[in-house]
């Protein structure tokens, strides 16, 4: 494959400035966060309004909840419980920058598609429905019904409802997730990609088949009672900072925090919690660990398997290693289980997870000696071919213990954006149960469609076959979070009709179909009024509470419309017949809560429930001990472990995110944690490896993919930087290396692209046979 030709630059303001790299050892949060935020407070001119919404956010009682991560609010309804990236997401919608129609008339679409993607973000606020327009090759504007009507006579025309896909992207609340659905079940399909397709597909999956549940079972109180905590693939410090709190407090009352990752991330270290004044006054940090262990990339299950072989020997001598009684009274699959642990080598272990036996015995140790133990996990265990595989062995680990049920025990999946949780739970799902949609279909007076729909990549290659013609993004930047640019670049372009629900210019606007719709609509912090008044939506945390949120500002435009306005307008231009109430649910959420009560699982007396201080707890079978698993136990897995040695000359890369970023958002070219200024194309390595190849700090690499298929793709002249990350491993940024994530190569138990399992070759820039 040729040069990437995608159209996209790294970076954002200060692409120019010269790159710098130097490792960094303060503590996570505390005053660089604090400096961090009002410098970006001061860009954004938001210096007034900025702290003003920072103050009403994710605080019990009337405010908005964070767009940010899906960490849970603080139980105590604390208003400070806010952190750096949290303030620069809610300040980046609040931007003064506006993308209007005069804004589309100056620029062409082949012109916008030239700019970086930070460039495009950087423009502000869409205020106008836009429609494209081929002959000039704009946008302009158009009115809303226009636009529903487009959408309605695009679809009707379709000749089966599964030639359209509708994609959501994770914050979307959980009123519109559920009429989103509800279209796209009353018009035909399943077809319902999602993010969490990308993310933690692979934790759904196997936490149903262990537990009969697809969620982590332990809340923030959990938090606060466990022993030991086993921290696994996740930066916390950056992606999901409210936990640094959690780590502080824990380490404080004297549990054992546990890192596992391959690189020592800075949550790993120190931390000054943000809203505490003493430590922040006096500068004083708190370690968040108190043993770090850093696998090979794909290394953790062998890693686990090795904590279960350490525990199982253990309990020849020591019995009470294992809670036989939990094991025999809720559990099936033990002796298979162990069976296969004492059959797997510590030769293997160790080759297989990167690490000595005597690091691995040290983290049973650790689990041995706590009564509660929560593991807790995020993208570095998930987005790999045997990422289903991994979070069983997390659970198979738990199950040893009889970590389950009680308080502080558990496991803890770290969720991504605010509400992909609640996405889930409200239906979008393109495998959805029977159950459910048989209480869908009574409640709602519908007749769902009982095949399965497609996810993510499957609506990609969908779209490059022409199979899928009509493409609605509900949020989110789909061109550029997928795997695989170039291709789904391609699939895109292919489309009849394209259509994104958006709040800023992105990359997804310029690549589009045949006809294409820019849809703008209303920010998580925005005044939402409808005919009965100021509504709520609502929302839930990585830890099944669901809770109200309520916009406060002005919105950015009076051409905006809400998302659940959005919906019910597409809906009713594709169903003219439609009996379902479309209009009336947008007059008055309150009305959509209703139908939701009697349609969702755990969802009863919704209106009520969900305006309790904290909202309520969705119940969690598994918490109860009771396993919706076909066996009605918590079921172990014995899966054999998989090689995931790179082969000689070649690298397993992990695509992952800065510091300063939000997915396809990228506020900056720092990644202050990691040490690094003015650099997002660079590839992180061991300095053996760099070594091999002849490379120092800032060499210009060349870095070829190989695909399952043993096609290649490449990106030419990024930077090697030594960093502390075993041999055989690297590490770069998304979402530009997406250039390098082959479509086809998905994981064959979640089918989620391996973003962090890319086999590489990389060699010094422009080195022959390269190119
Ligand atoms: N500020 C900010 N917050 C965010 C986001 C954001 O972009 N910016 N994104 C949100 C979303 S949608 C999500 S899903 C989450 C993502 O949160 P994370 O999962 O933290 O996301 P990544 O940056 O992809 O980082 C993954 C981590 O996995 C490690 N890793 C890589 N390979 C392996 C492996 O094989 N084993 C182990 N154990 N670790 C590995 C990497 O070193 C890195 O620390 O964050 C959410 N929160
Ligand atoms: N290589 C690689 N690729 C990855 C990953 C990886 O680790 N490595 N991670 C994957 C993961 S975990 C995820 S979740 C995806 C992220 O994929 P997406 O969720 O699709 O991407 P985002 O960058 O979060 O989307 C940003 C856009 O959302 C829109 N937006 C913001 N707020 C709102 C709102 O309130 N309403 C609406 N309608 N739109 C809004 C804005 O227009 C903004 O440009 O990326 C995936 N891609
Ligand atoms: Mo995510």
């Amino acid at each position: 494959m040729s040069r990437d030709t995608s159209g996209q630059s790294a970076g954002g303001a200060e692409a120019r400035r010269s790159p710098e790299f130097r490792p960094y050892h303060h503590p996570a949060a505390g005053w660089g966060a604090a400096k961090s935020v009002s410098r970006f407070l001061i860009r954004e001119g938001e210096l007034v309004d900025g702290p003003r919404a920072i103050q009403k956010m994710n605080h019990e009682g009337k405010g908005f909840d964070c767009p940010g991560c899906a960490w849970p609010d603080d139980l105590k309804g604390l208003k400070l419980d806010i952190c750096e990236n949290g303030i620069k997401h809610v300040t980046w919608e609040m931007t003064r920058g506006r993308v209007d129609p005069a804004f589309f008339a100056a620029h062409t679409v082949t012109e916008l598609a030239a700019w970086s993607d930070a460039a495009l973000e950087a423009q502000g606020r869409l205020t106008h429905p836009m429609r494209y327009d081929a002959d000039t090759d704009t946008y302009v504007p158009v009115s809303w019904q226009d636009a529903f009507d487009l959408v309605g006579r695009t679809l009707r025309g379709l000749d089966d409802p599964g030639e359209a896909a509708y994609y959501t992207s994770g914050r979307l609340g959980n009123e519109a997730t559920f009429l989103y659905q509800l279209m796209a079940r009353e018009l035909g399909t399943n077809n319902l990609p999602d993010c969490s397709n990308m993310c933690h597909e692979a934790s759904g999956r196997a936490l149903q088949a262990a537990l009969g549940t697809g969620k982590g079972t332990v809340d923030l109180k959990d938090w606060e009672a466990t022993d030991a905590l086993f921290i696994m693939g996740v930066n916390a410090a950056s992606n999901a900072p409210r936990m640094l709190t959690s780590l502080a407090e824990a380490y404080k009352r004297g549990a054992q925090i546990v890192h596992i990752n391959p690189l020592v991330e800075a949550a790993a270290r120190r931390t000054i919690i943000p809203h505490d004044f003493v430590d922040m006054a006096l500068n004083r940090s708190t370690p968040t660990s108190t043993l770090n262990l850093q696998p090979r990339i794909g290394g953790d299950m062998a890693l686990l398997r090795g904590m279960a072989k350490a525990i199982l020997a253990e309990a020849e001598h020591r019995p009470q290693a294992l809670d036989r009684q939990f094991i025999d009274r809720h559990t099936t699959g033990f002796e298979a289980y162990r069976a296969l642990c004492e059959s797997t080598s510590w030769e293997e272990i160790e080759r297989q997870s990167g690490l000595g036996r005597d690091r691995v015995e040290a983290a049973a140790r650790v689990y041995c000696d706590a009564d509660r133990s929560i593991f807790s996990w995020c993208l570095g265990v998930t987005q790999h071919e045997h990422g289903v595989d991994t979070i069983r062995e997390i659970v198979n680990v738990l199950l040893l213990r009889g970590n389950l049920g009680r308080e502080g025990a558990g496991p803890s999946p770290v969720r991504g954006h605010s509400n992909v949780q609640g996405n889930r739970t409200c239906g979008i799902d393109h495998r959805p149960s029977k159950e459910f949609l048989d209480r869908l279909a009574e409640a709602c007076g519908i007749d769902p469609p009982r095949e399965h729909g497609l996810d993510t990549v499957a609506t990609i290659e969908a779209m490059r076959r022409g199979e899928v013609k009509v493409f609605v993004g509900m949020g989110g930047n789909f061109a550029l979070a997928a795997p695989d640019t170039a291709y789904t670049f391609e699939a895109l372009r292919g489309c009849e009709l394209t259509v994104q629900v958006s709040t800023k210019l992105n990359r997804s606007h310029l690549v589009h179909g045949r006809q294409a719709l820019i849809l703008p609509c209303l920010g998580r912090t925005e005044k939402d009024m409808q005919k009965s008044g100021e509504q709520s939506t609502s929302v839930e945390d990585a830890m099944s509470m669901v809770h109200l949120s309520t916009g406060m500002k002005k919105p950015a435009s009076p051409h905006l419309l809400s998302e659940p306005a959005i919906i019910a307008g597409m809906a009713r231009a594709a169903l003219p017949d439609s009996a379902t109430p479309w209009e009336s649910y947008v007059e008055d959420y309150d009305r959509i809560r209703d139908t939701m009560a009697g349609a969702l699982d755990g969802f009863e007396d919704f209106n009520r429930r969900v305006r309790l201080p904290l909202g309520f707890r969705i119940k969690q079978p598994a918490r109860e001990l009771v396993f919706l698993t076909p066996s009605g136990r918590a079921e172990f897995s014995a899966a054999p472990l998989p090689d995931v040695v790179p082969a000689a000359g070649t690298l397993k890369l992990g695509t992952m995110r800065s510091h300063d970023q939000w997915n396809t958002t990228v506020y900056s070219d720092d990644d202050r944690y990691r040490g690094i200024k003015n650099l997002r194309t660079l590839v992180f390595m061991n300095e053996d490896d760099m070594r091999e190849r002849g490379l120092s700090l800032f060499d210009e690499v060349d870095i070829t993919s190989i695909a399952k298929d043993g096609t290649t793709r490449s990106l030419y002249g990024y930077k090697a930087v030594p960093y502390d990350i075993p041999q055989g491993c690297a590490a770069g940024y998304m979402p530009e290396m997406n250039v390098l994530c082959a479509i086809g190569d998905y994981s064959t138990q979640s089918d989620q692209p391996l973003m962090k399992n890319v086999t590489v070759t990389v060699n010094p820039a422009g080195a022959p046979g390269d190119r």
